[in-house]
Formats: structure tokens, sequence, C-alpha cells
């Protein structure tokens, strides 16, 4: 044996305080690592308010609709419950939209605010394109467009 090697067995087999922390610390850094991701991943639906029976929760942000695809019948009134935390100064205007050419759909939304947007759903079975155009693009990306899906 090698005067290194023996001293390396000597250092393994004697822990060295550093040592025995070590797994503790990979313990907390894993913690931290998933408590950020949890909140991450789930921070928009912790944050979203709550929603009436009946309603269909639509948040708008620079991720676009969420969701991205809105299902509802033919012919009936449904109430969006459009909600958004964005600051005014990443909107044009200080308003998201949601416009949906094919449907009469035009709306407008304000920074950081929350408003019921009743619907009278035309009774036109089929799928239709949504976008926003004041923001990320506009209606260019790709990423602000949604889906309303009508029901027969
Ligand atoms: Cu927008």
């Amino acid at each position: 044996m090698t005067t290194r090697a023996a001293r390396r067995s000597a250092d393994a087999s004697r822990p060295t305080t550093l040592a025995r922390l070590r797994p503790l610390a990979f313990a907390g850094v894993v913690v931290g690592v998933l408590t950020v991701g949890a909140f991450l991943a789930f921070g928009d639906f912790l944050n979203r308010p709550a929603t009436a029976a009946g309603t269909i929760s639509v948040q708008s942000s620079m991720a676009g609709f969420t969701p991205a695809e809105i299902r509802v019948k033919a012919g009936s009134t449904v109430t969006l419950d459009w909600w958004t935390q964005d600051a005014a100064m990443h909107l044009q205007g200080g308003v998201h939209t949601m416009i949906a050419p094919d449907l009469g759909l035009r709306e407008e939304l304000a920074a950081e605010s929350r408003r019921a947007v009743v619907w009278q759903v035309p009774d036109k079975p089929g799928t239709y394109d949504v976008y926003c155009d004041t923001c990320c693009g506009g209606k260019d990306s790709p990423t602000m467009h949604g889906t309303i899906v009508i029901e027969a």
C-alpha cells in the first residue's frame, strides 16, 4: 500500500464533521429546491380566486389564457370569471383582451383586475380561435391564442 492510499483509507474510516454534515446539507438543498418548484408549479393555482358554481375561471397572463381551452354549450349563457395579476406596464393600453371575431367576442380586462363577462354563446357548435392582442406579440404569437369549443 502506498502512503497516499493508506492515508486515504484512514480518512475514509474516520469521517470528519464536514463529511457527517454533508448528507444533512444535501437534504436541505433538496427540500429547498422541491419547495421552490412546488411554489412555481402551484403558485397560480393557490392565488386563483374562488369561482362560483356555473362560472368558468379564465386567467390571462404572459402565458396566454388559462385554461387554454374553454368549453361551452351552444346557445347557453355563461359567465367567465376573468382575471389577471399582470401589471399595466406589460400590457398595451393597460389591458388584456379576449377576441374571437367568429363569435362576436371582444372584451377587455384591466391590469391586476377581475371581472365577470356574461356571454350569450352563439348557437354555432364548433372550435374557434380566441386571442389577446395587447401583450407578448399579440395575435402573431401562438402563445396568445386559446380555443373556445362550442358543444352542440
Ligand atoms: Cu394579453
